[in-house]
């Protein structure tokens, strides 16, 4: 039941709404953002976006999300337009969900759900499968009456109304037997995990990271000349894959796995941190950023609060702003629109700032157009070489 498919594509795809709300200390524009972001997400499940709806809020309704003169605008919406479902831009609490869903009568899905069916598709290992379905019964848990409803649906259109109690409670105790059989699944994967990453020996580890759709894994393949799934969608990547990479005669281990996002629920970070030893147990991380992304500072920020929550955030870092192919200065920076030396000379003011800012290594390059290559190689290099003498001062084999 956990698997369901959220977004049913099998026929023609199924249509959406986005729906945010604007809090006091956010600006139009941000919220602007974040939706993009939601769509971007809804895309990635499968699902057309016919509408988005926003509200200026002091805080989100704690019965229905939004007031209930926006919803009725959105249900006037949904019915007019045979919307299938409506997606809200924050984890929606139990009683919201159901809520909203006796009036607008369509599937809801909050970003949580969303994140989780994303993640649900695109999981292939043992360990990821077991990873997301367990963080998928942890969220359903509290939203059974709901789930059920979804499921004398589908059986054969009995309609809305939920199961009997008894019914509800019988369910919830195959699920907790779940969640514990899940549970003791992971414990035993991640054992021998832990046997094969010992087994590695005393090379130094290296580890990708950062938000999603970054280039991490177009990184790794670059430089490991591995071959990891990369494309433009969310969450391309949930495995970790781990590579020997050998520069100038330096071994090293370099590790791509599953990217950062705002938002992202907290019961599937806890699910992962399996998945995500390679990250809390690396020597260096090489934080990737996508600096052609218009909100790439918000995206450093939740990237440094997911990795604080693993523990994570005072390894040694090498920020990597890729994709500078793309990059577009701020308009207030340029200017002259027609001059061409702008958005270079932006680029390297930004470079400066930076520096000045954090002193720690930063590289500028385009994975794809394959510029500064050769510079980034030498600071992870360089960064591995003065660690490895840290670590081993009495072994000069390598070098
Ligand atoms: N313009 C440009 N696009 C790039 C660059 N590097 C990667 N991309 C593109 O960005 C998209 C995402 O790349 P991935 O390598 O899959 O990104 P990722 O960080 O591994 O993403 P997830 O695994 O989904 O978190 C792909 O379409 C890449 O081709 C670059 O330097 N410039
Ligand atoms: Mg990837």
């Amino acid at each position: 039941m956990a698997k369901q498919k959220i977004f049913d594509t099998a026929i023609q795809p199924e249509t959406a709404v986005l729906v945010g709300i604007i809090l006091p200390n956010e600006s139009e524009e941000k919220e602007q953002e974040y939706l993009e972001e939601l769509a971007f997400l809804v895309d990635t499940a499968g699902g057309v976006i016919k509408g988005v709806f926003t509200q200026r809020l002091h805080h989100p309704d704690r019965a229905t999300f939004v007031g209930t003169g926006k919803l009725d605008e959105i249900k006037s919406f949904v019915e007019a337009e045979e919307i299938d479902i409506v997606v809200f831009d924050d984890e929606l609490s139990p009683s919201q969900l159901r809520n909203i869903e006796r009036e607008l009568k369509v599937k809801i899905l909050d970003r949580s759900n969303l994140i989780l069916d994303i993640f649900a598709r695109r999981a292939k290992s043992a360990q990821a499968k077991t990873q997301v379905e367990l963080a998928q019964l942890q969220y359903l848990l509290p939203r059974l009456t709901r789930m059920w409803t979804h499921l004398e649906r589908q059986r054969g259109g009995i309609g809305m109304r939920g199961p009997g109690e008894s019914q509800i409670e019988s369910d919830r105790r195959m699920i907790l037997n779940k969640i514990a059989l899940l549970k003791e699944r992971l414990k035993s994967i991640d054992r021998q995990a832990e046997t094969q990453r010992k087994n590695r020996g005393q090379l130094i580890r290296v580890a990708l990271v950062g938000y999603t759709n970054v280039g991490k894994s177009t990184i790794m393949n670059l430089i490991a000349k591995s071959d990891v799934f990369a494309e433009n969608k969310l969450f391309a990547t949930l495995d970790t894959t781990v590579r020997k990479v050998v520069i100038d005669n330096l071994p090293f281990l370099l590790s791509d796995t599953v990217g950062f996002i705002r938002k992202l629920p907290h019961h599937l970070v806890e699910c992962f941190k399996s998945t995500l030893d390679e990250v809390r147990e690396a020597d260096v991380l090489v934080h990737v950023v996508d600096i052609s992304h218009p909100s790439f500072e918000d995206h450093i920020r939740a990237v440094n609060e997911t990795l604080k929550e693993l523990g994570a955030l005072d390894k040694p870092t090498i920020t990597v702003f890729n994709k500078i192919d793309a990059y577009q200065p701020e308009r207030e920076q340029q200017a002259d629109e027609t001059d061409t030396e702008a958005q270079p000379t932006s680029l390297e003011e930004f470079k400066r700032s930076w520096m000045a800012k954090y002193n720690s290594p930063a590289v500028f390059i385009s994975a794809t157009a394959k510029t500064n290559v050769e510079e980034f190689r030498k600071l992870i290099y360089d960064t591995v070489v003065k660690m490895h003498t840290e670590r081993y001062p009495y072994d000069n084999l390598l070098y």
